[in-house]
């Protein structure tokens, strides 16, 4: 069953991305899954070309690190391929502007700008290539891209009923626990990568005392009860959500462990260094070796004969070359 997803070098990694995204790459590794550095993606946000070319490696790096062997999955950086570019511009003619702006990424990170760049607007065709590309059954995201995958849903459909059976129809794939890890200080707010809030996010990066204060700092609410309520205690709810991730358990059977919410956040810190030490230790060895690039180029080669075949179908079938 192929497998395909993506993450933008646009900041440094925390705990949302490795729980939403990256913990369920690696349990879904086989050798047809395609992980990728979307590169592209993150020139939709003001970076500096040094800074972007860093981040792309060292978010290689945290992918090895987490467990993907790119001897057995495909891992590669998205502007190495160019048909993910080409295809982009296919469907954005098949997508219309008013269902682009009414994405709800969209309408949140335009309010929060001036001088909005076009390509934030379109970026969700961009990910609807990336998927379609791949002839992709599965995407593991976060459930904040649920929307984004209805619409790469609705775009091979289209294109499909349109111009001829082309693409697989993709679909999400979630986590039971912890598909949208909250900020630790605004449980309101899922925890992110381009919004800066030192507190309220853990990176992977995060040494032992750092993860230990923010979660005693985590903002949880005054009754006391240990209840898993999103509603009601969205807080205390995020802390369950996030134990049973790194557990492997259900959130209601961590909250029947404990009684006081002192002692879930010092079992949670412990088993959050527990989980992320090893991981941070990898990285930092893969850091210091340059092998990454040859890894990546190895990658991207695998990912062009896939992403090669599919854009020739889409092509011919839009009209742009000759039938066969
Ligand atoms: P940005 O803040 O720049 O939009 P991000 O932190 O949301 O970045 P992305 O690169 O957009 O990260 O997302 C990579 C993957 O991580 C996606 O599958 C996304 O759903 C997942 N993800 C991101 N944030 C969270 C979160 N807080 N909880 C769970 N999953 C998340
Ligand atoms: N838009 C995604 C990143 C992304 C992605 C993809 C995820 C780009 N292309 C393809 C899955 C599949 C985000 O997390 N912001």
């Amino acid at each position: 069953m192929r497998v395909f997803s993506g993450i933008q070098p646009s900041g440094d990694l925390h705990v949302g991305n490795y729980l939403g995204a990256i913990k369920q790459w690696v349990a879904a590794q086989t050798s047809d899954a395609f992980y990728c550095i979307v590169d592209l993606h993150a020139l939709t946000n003001p970076v500096e070309p040094e800074i972007l070319r860093e981040r792309t490696r060292e978010i290689a790096a945290w992918i090895v690190a987490a467990g993907i062997d790119p001897d057995v999955s495909t891992l590669f950086v998205q502007s190495h391929v160019p048909y993910h570019a080409q295809l982009a511009w296919l469907l954005e003619c098949v997508a219309s502007y008013g269902e682009l702006t009414r994405m709800t990424q969209f309408k949140e990170k335009s309010a929060l700008q001036d001088g909005v760049r076009a390509g934030l607007l379109t970026y969700p065709v961009l990910m609807a290539a990336d998927i379609l590309l791949y002839d992709t059954a599965d995407v593991p995201v976060g459930d904040d891209q649920r929307q984004h995958l209805e619409l790469a849903r609705n775009l091979a459909e289209r294109f499909n009923n349109r111009y001829g059976e082309t693409f697989q129809v993709p679909r999400a794939v979630t986590p039971a626990s912890a598909a949208r890890v909250m900020d630790l200080q605004d449980p309101t707010r899922k925890m992110s990568k381009s919004v800066a809030s030192e507190l309220g996010t853990v990176y992977l990066d995060d040494r032992a005392d750092a993860i230990a204060r923010k979660i005693s700092k985590a903002v949880t609410d005054t009754d006391g009860a240990m209840v898993y309520d999103w509603d009601r205690k969205p807080g205390l709810a995020n802390l369950l959500d996030m134990f049973a991730a790194f557990e492997g358990s259900d959130p209601r059977t961590v909250a029947a462990r404990y009684q006081r919410y002192g002692d879930l956040k010092r079992e949670l810190s412990e088993l959050m260094v527990e989980s992320l030490t090893p991981i941070a230790a990898r990285y930092r060895a893969l850091r210091e070796n340059d092998a990454l690039d040859d890894v990546l180029a190895r990658g991207a080669a695998k990912a062009s004969v896939v992403a090669s075949a599919t854009y020739a179908r889409a092509a011919q079938a839009i009209g742009l070359t000759r039938g066969r």
